[in-house]
């Protein structure tokens, strides 16, 4: 087949546009591995529209559960011109049997490895259905071509990332699911190398999902870090603030920003998600105060729908929340995608509403999607969106941002302010959205 034009694609949850998209690096990592011979572009449904009249030889799309509904759609229209689609990502890792009924090829795992291998049997029309990247193969060589994000309007933030995988198995946890147990990690040189790159005026951001992924690995790359002068935000497991020392670290080697999943104030939701080490570090108003002694803004999310939950634990929560000043706080309804132990647990046990709630086209954003037992469904998916909206009233959001009391300096406040003013946004405009159109 003809080769010379490529579409890369991400979808958004529907066809309008977001205010907090950041360059989707899977997207800049297959363009880096693209044959020079073949012209690529990148569009970004979430945050611009894609022309009607795109008409590649192919086109690659990157799927999440939550956006695998859009994708559908946008590749039917690919398909009816005669575009073949390839897919990848979360939800074609999970159900590939589901995501080839709307596309041409998917791809398990990572890219690396195997992107290359399709694009030359497409050439020698010997496309398979399915190509396994797998999850075993070293971080190394991270090539990315990020020309293709030139003129989209994202958030300021750079995205970098430093391993993959995690060391913990919370029961819904997607990247489990996906990376089960490989947990790898890129030379500390190479990722220090790439941040050289990376423009100081922004925000770094590692995307790991827990950047405490191997205690020395960490070290070494807190020593490095610290002469840069970066300032950068990563996600991390609580039991990092069980050592003062390496609290300390963090904060020299640049780091403002830190998100940690504290999902529960219940011992025994925690142990029932299979998080139960998360007071390791002791409670967590002590935890979020050690971070914002050493300038440290806090991220917190919480988790509701365990079976421990009741509506006084909901607002419990938003209390503590308040009460610690966190920088940025998040109430997400538990939400069981596909291949996770919650999942197969509350399908299992007949409980979930409607099992494959990422196709139906009566799911809204926000909406229950299975039985919790200490609450109404309808109930629980109120109070959550309200301790959000609470959390991010214009009065809420002052005092935090004004009021916080981790000593934040001037860029530290922009930071948080902006980032509460796009939460406030994205948590008004995508409740009750539709998947897809
Ligand atoms: C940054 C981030 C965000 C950011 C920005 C997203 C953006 N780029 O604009 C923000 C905060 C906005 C966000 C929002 C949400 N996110 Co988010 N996010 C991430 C995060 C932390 C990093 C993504 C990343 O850059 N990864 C690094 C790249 C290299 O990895 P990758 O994307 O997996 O790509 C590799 C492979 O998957 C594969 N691949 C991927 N796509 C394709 C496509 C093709 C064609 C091929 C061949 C291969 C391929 O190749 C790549 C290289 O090997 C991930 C977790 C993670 N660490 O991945 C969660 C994650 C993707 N998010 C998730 C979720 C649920 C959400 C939300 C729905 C949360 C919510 N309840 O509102 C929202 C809305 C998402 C949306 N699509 O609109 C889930 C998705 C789970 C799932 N089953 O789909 C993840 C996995 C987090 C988690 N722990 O569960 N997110
Ligand atoms: S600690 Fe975070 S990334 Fe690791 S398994 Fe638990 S939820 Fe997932």
């Amino acid at each position: 087949m003809r080769l010379e034009r490529l579409t890369l694609l991400r979808p958004n949850m529907g066809d309008y546009r977001s205010t907090d998209g950041m360059q989707p690096m899977s997207m800049a990592i297959l363009a880096a591995r693209t044959p020079a011979d073949v012209a690529v572009t990148f569009y970004d449904d979430k945050v611009e529209v894609i022309p009607a009249d795109d008409q590649p030889d192919l086109v690659a799309i990157t799927v999440e559960t939550f956006t695998a509904r859009r994708a559908y759609e946008l590749a039917a229209g690919y398909r009816a011109k005669g575009v073949p689609v390839i897919m990848g990502g979360y939800h074609p890792t999970f159900l590939p049997e589901e995501v080839l009924q709307h596309a041409d090829a998917v791809v398990i795992g990572d890219a690396e490895g195997v992107w290359e291998q399709l694009l030359d049997d497409f050439r020698g029309d010997r496309l398979q259905k399915v190509y396994s990247g797998g999850n075993d193969q070293p971080l190394r060589d991270f090539r990315q071509d990020k020309t293709i994000f030139i003129g989209k309007k994202y958030i300021p933030v750079e995205p970098i990332q430093f391993s993959r995988g995690c060391r913990f198995a919370c029961d819904f946890c997607s990247i489990r699911a996906f990376y089960q147990d490989s947990l790898r990690i890129r030379p500390v040189q190479e990722t220090l190398a790439e941040l050289q790159t990376l423009n100081r005026r922004k925000l770094l951001f590692f995307v790991d999902d827990n950047l405490f992924s191997r205690r020395n690995e960490l070290n070494a790359l807190l020593t490095a870090l610290k002469p840069l002068g970066l300032r950068w935000s990563c996600q991390i497991s609580i039991d990092v603030a069980r050592d003062d020392e390496l609290l300390d670290r963090l904060a020299e080697a640049g780091c403002v920003f830190v998100l940690i999943g504290f999902e529960s104030l219940s011992k025994e939701n925690l142990k029932q998600m299979g998080k139960p080490w998360n007071h390791v570090a002791g409670d967590y108003a002590s935890v979020v105060r050690k971070l914002h002694q050493r300038g440290i803004a806090v991220y917190g999310t919480f988790v509701f729908g365990y079976d421990h939950d009741t509506e006084e634990i909901i607002d419990r929560s938003l209390e503590f929340a308040m009460q610690a000043r966190l920088e940025i706080a998040n109430f997400n309804p538990l939400t069981p995608t596909p291949n996770s132990p919650l999942y197969d647990r509350l399908k299992r046990e007949g409980r979930l509403l409607s099992p494959k709630w990422w196709l139906d086209p009566n799911y809204r954003y926000g909406d229950p999607i299975f039985i919790p037992k200490g609450i109404a469904p309808e109930r629980f998916a109120e109070k959550c969106f309200e301790a959000k909206r609470q959390f991010y009233s214009w009065k809420s959001i002052t005092l935090r941002v004004l009021g916080s009391d981790a000593g934040l300096d001037l860029f530290r406040t922009g930071i948080v302010g902006l980032a509460n003013l796009v939460s406030r946004r994205e948590v008004m405009r995508k409740q009750h959205r539709v998947l897809g159109t």
